[in-house]
């Protein structure tokens, strides 16, 4: 596989730069499976901008993309591709709507990696769906990455030495992605919503439990050494800031009404 500009062989939080994409006007176009209002442009766009701001505080070099309003889903950049160390690969979201956002995507990254390997037909993966954990990948299976896109990316992942589990969570319900439920913070680590807690995917791996009515804080994304924390969710804030770990609290109310994250709005390299 072709290999990026970082010279890190592993997968390690420490990014040099992000690909991110502002929202578009019609940004309350998008999907979504909350029903928590219609969000607000302008402070989406503010919440953006302070998102970004955090990024390049943390040392990470951006390359902003121009909204695509063809595309309302498209400021969720993190369902395009699969990033690591060693390669590029290229998704096929699993909702129809949101197919044609890789292509300007695949523009800009070409600045960065020579070639890319892709999913294909019939296969389907949302980035949402792939956690990376050191130099080991989690795959969730289920609503937007079918088997066959999990499969294909997890031989493209084992080409370039990563291993990876393939996650079925097709019975748990209201769990958009598997990084609506699950965060790597380093190391053994693990940050995960109760309901994830038992898989056995997760064996052997430290699991930290998100408090009750804090889910959506569980995708929170280590970030150079920071964790970006959504704010308003006190009760995981004290957990993680007791354990030590230094959080970077950024507010994400307009992006939550349309499913969002915080790893959603990055692609990280
Ligand atoms: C969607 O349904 O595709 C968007 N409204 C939200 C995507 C969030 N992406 C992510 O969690 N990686």
């Amino acid at each position: 596989m072709s290999s990026s500009s970082s010279s890190m062989s592993e997968s390690d939080g420490r990014f040099r730069r992000a690909i991110v994409r502002s929202p578009a006007e019609n940004f309350a176009d998008g999907l979504t499976t909350v029903d928590l209002g219609v969000p607000d442009v302008g402070k989406a766009l503010a919440q953006h901008a302070a998102y970004c701001a955090a990024l390049e505080d943390v040392g990470v070099e951006l390359t902003r993309l121009p909204a695509e309003a063809s595309h309302p889903d498209s400021t969720f950049v993190e369902d395009t591709a699969i990033l690591t160390p060693r390669g590029a690969i290229l998704t096929r979201p699993g909702a129809p709507s949101r197919e044609g956002e890789v292509a300007s995507i695949e523009r800009a990254l070409s600045a960065f990696y020579p070639s890319f390997l892709r999913i294909e037909a019939p296969g389907t993966v949302d980035g949402g769906d792939v956690c990376e954990a050191g130099d080991h990948f989690f795959i969730r299976v289920g609503r937007r990455t079918n088997d066959d896109g999990a499969r294909q990316l997890a031989r493209h992942l084992a080409a370039d030495g990563y291993a990876s589990t393939l996650v079925d969570l097709r019975e748990i319900e209201g769990l958009l992605h598997l990084k609506s439920g699950i965060a790597w913070l380093g190391g053994k680590t693990l940050l995960v919503i109760d309901p994830l807690a038992a898989h056995s995917a997760f064996r052997g791996w430290e699991l930290i439990r998100v408090p009750p009515g804090e889910d959506y804080a569980s995708n929170c994304v280590l970030v150079n050494d920071r964790i970006f924390f959504a704010e308003g969710f006190p009760l995981l804030e004290r957990v993680l800031r007791e354990r030590g770990y230094r959080l970077i609290v950024l507010p994400m109310s307009e992006f939550q009404k349309m499913d969002g994250g915080l790893s959603c709005l990055s692609l990280r390299f």
